[in-house]
């Protein structure tokens, strides 16, 4: 098949491709089922592992449906990792396990290809009129505290309960089975161009133990991204950096599973085009998000 990141693709041509990856590298690409939607839908990924007893690296991407840079992006990495030349990229390929979800909320992607192009959410029946429920909001690590809406109509509706929608509940399973193999968990939104680290919920108390060394890192990675477009990122606690957003994949990673990397990314841009980021900036924007992968698992390599 034919696969590139000069478009944006539907689901089948993203889960098409995960397939024939591995076809064509067998003895280091599994496909994964992770979780299923509520549409029944599967949540597809891959785990891209060249030799044993490395540290674990997950990439979570799409779980906002019309932040289509977010898949592409995941895509575009996995795929550098695979194909790249480059010594520092084919370091991080074979010395990292990667647990690699490019599109965690499937219903939702393609709803927005078909009938919305700024859907957000997932499409559960929440009322007798509304749909979706905000599925970074719907994690069970201090849900509904702040940030969050009761109203099943809302586009941030953290949902009944923590982990009502099958498809966080069923990735939140699958996340559980690997968690003591993971030491990096990296979530990708669109868009503002930040670099967030944990928690979001309203605070106080809302800084993790290694605050210090995330920041370090982060700031480190933002300079590696600028270095091919100039490209400039904020870092920053989730909370100062943009606002308080409880019951997020990150948040209850990082708190349930301790994992001491953990950072989540709103890539390009800071607004002419928003969730509407022409295709033809995939590449720029993978590169350079690659670019900063690299010095956080560098930076970070110490601290796992
Ligand atoms: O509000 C969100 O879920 C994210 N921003 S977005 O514009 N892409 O919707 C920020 C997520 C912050 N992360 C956590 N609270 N863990
Ligand atoms: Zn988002």
């Amino acid at each position: 098949g034919h696969f590139s990141w000069s478009d944006y693709h539907r689901l089948d041509e993203i889960y098409a491709w995960l397939d024939a990856l591995e076809e064509r590298y067998p003895d280091t690409v599994t496909v994964i089922v992770g979780g299923s939607t509520y549409e029944g839908r599967q949540i597809k990924g891959v785990k891209v592992s060249f030799k044993s007893g490395n540290p674990g690296v997950f990439l979570e991407g799409g779980i906002h449906a019309r932040e289509w840079v977010s898949p592409a992006t995941v895509t575009y990495i996995l795929n550098q990792l695979l194909t790249s030349d480059e010594p520092r990229i084919r370091d991080i390929a074979q010395n990292y396990d990667w647990y690699i979800f490019p599109v965690f909320n499937p219903d939702g992607y393609e709803y927005t290809h078909t009938t919305n192009r700024l859907w957000r959410k997932t499409r559960s029946p929440t009322s007798d009129t509304c749909h979706g429920v905000d599925p970074n909001r719907n994690w069970g690590f201090h849900w509904k505290d702040g940030g969050s809406s009761s109203d099943p109509c809302a586009n941030h509706y953290a949902g009944p309960e923590a982990f009502s929608e099958i498809e966080t509940r069923s990735m939140s399973q699958y996340i559980t089975s690997i968690a003591d193999k993971i030491d990096v968990y990296l979530a990708f939104h669109s868009y503002s161009q930040l670099l967030l680290i944990p928690y979001g919920f309203s605070g106080p108390n809302n800084y993790v133990s290694n605050h210090d060394t995330l920041m370090e890192i982060g700031l480190k990675a933002a300079k590696s991204l600028s270095h091919q477009y100039g490209t400039k990122y904020i870092v920053g606690n989730i909370v100062d950096t943009i606002y308080v957003a409880s019951g997020g994949s990150a948040d209850w990673v990082r708190g349930t599973f301790h994992t001491p990397i953990t950072f989540t990314y709103e890539l390009r841009d800071t607004g002419r085009y928003g969730f509407l980021l022409p295709a033809p900036k995939i590449v720029p924007t993978g590169q350079e998000t690659l670019d900063s992968v690299v010095t956080i698992l560098r930076e970070g390599r110490p601290h796992i």
